[in-house]
C-alpha cells in the first residue's frame, strides 16, 4: 500500500512541477499534463481541488480494481465450487452507504465554496467589459473614461507574428493592473462566445442581450493568454485573448493616455481594429 501512495505522490509532483514557473505563466506548454500555473488565489484553489479529486478518484479506482481481482481469484468456480448463499449483511450495507456519503461530502463542501467564488465579484476596484464578435473581442474600460478597442488575432505573415504564440497573440492587448479585484463583464454582439483566462481561473459565456460577469485577479505582472471557449463559428479558434498585467501605476498611466486618445508607447493600443 505504501508503494502505491509513493507512486501517486511521485505522479502528482511530476504533473504539478510546472506550477508557478515564471517563464510559462499565462500559457500552455508542450506536452503539459496539468493545468496552467496559477496566477490568482482563485486558480490556486481550483488546482488544489483538482488535486484532491485526483487522489480520491485514484484511490477509489484502485480499491475497485483490488476488489475485482480478489473476487476473480478467490471466488471463481474452481477455487470456490460451493458458493455462499448470503444475500444480506447489515454491517457491509451500512458501510457501503455511509462511506460514499462521506466521500461525497468531502468533495461537495470545497466544490460549492469554489463554485461561489468563481461567480462572486466582491469589492471590484475596476471593470473591464468584453464583447464577443465573429471573430474578435472588443474591450471597453467604463471606469477610465469608457475608451474601447478591438483585439484581432495576429495571423501568420502579419506584423508582430510570433510562432511561439500562434493562435494566441493579438494586435491590441488588454492591459490590466496587478493585485486588483477586477470585474469582467462579458457579452456578445452576434452569437455566443466565452471569455476565458485559464491562469486566473476565469471563464464566462458571453451571449447577445446578456451581461455576465466574473472576478479576475492577477498576483503577478506578465502576459496571459486565453481563447474563446464557446463554439462560435468558422473562426472560433482564431479569436484569442491576450492580457498584459502591469503595476497599478503603469496601468493608470496607460489608461489616462488611452482615454486622452494618446499613443501609449510600448503598450500602444489603437482605437479601432480590423472589423
Ligand atoms: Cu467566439
Amino acid at each position: 500500500m505504501m508503494r502505491i501512495f509513493l507512486a501517486i505522490a511521485a505522479f502528482l509532483s511530476m504533473t504539478t512541477a510546472g506550477f508557478g514557473q515564471e517563464g510559462r505563466l499565462g500559457q500552455g506548454e508542450p506536452w503539459g499534463l496539468n493545468m496552467q500555473g496559477a496566477a490568482s488565489p482563485l486558480m490556486e484553489e481550483m488546482v488544489d481541488f483538482h488535486n484532491l479529486l485526483l487522489v480520491i478518484i485514484t484511490l477509489i479506482t484502485l480499491l475497485v480494481l483490488g476488489l475485482l481481482i480478489w473476487v476473480m481469484v478467490r471466488y471463481n468456480e474452481r477455487s470456490n465450487p460451493t458458493p455462499s448463499r448470503t444475500s444480506h449483511n447489515t454491517l457491509v450495507e451500512v458501510v457501503w452507504t455511509i462511506v460514499p456519503i462521506l466521500i461525497l461530502l468531502v468533495i461537495a463542501v470545497p466544490s460549492f465554496k469554489l463554485l461561489i467564488n468563481t461567480h462572486e465579484v466582491e469589492d471590484a476596484e475596476m471593470t473591464l467589459k468584453a464583447t464577443g464578435y465573429q471573430w474578435y473581442w472588443e474591450y471597453e474600460y467604463p471606469d477610465h473614461g469608457g475608451f474601447s478597442f478591438v483585439a484581432n488575432m495576429i495571423n501568420e505573415g502579419e506584423e508582430g507574428y510570433d510562432p511561439a504564440l500562434r493562435l494566441l497573440k493579438t494586435d491590441n492587448v488588454v492591459v490590466l493592473p496587478a493585485r486588483t479585484n477586477i470585474k469582467v463583464q462579458v457579452t456578445a454582439a452576434d452569437v455566443g462566445h466565452s471569455w476565458a483566462m485559464p491562469a486566473a481561473g476565469g471563464k464566462v459565456d458571453g451571449w447577445p442581450g446578456h451581461l455576465n460577469e466574473l472576478p479576475i485577479y492577477f498576483e503577478k505582472e506578465g502576459t496571459y493568454f486565453g481563447q474563446c471557449s464557446e463554439l462560435c463559428g468558422m473562426l472560433h479558434g482564431f479569436m484569442p485573448i491576450m492580457v498584459e498585467v502591469v503595476s497599478k501605476d503603469e496601468f493608470e498611466a496607460w489608461a489616462q493616455q488611452q482615454s486622452a486618445g494618446l499613443d501609449g508607447g510600448d503598450l500602444k493600443v489603437a482605437q479601432s481594429g480590423r472589423r
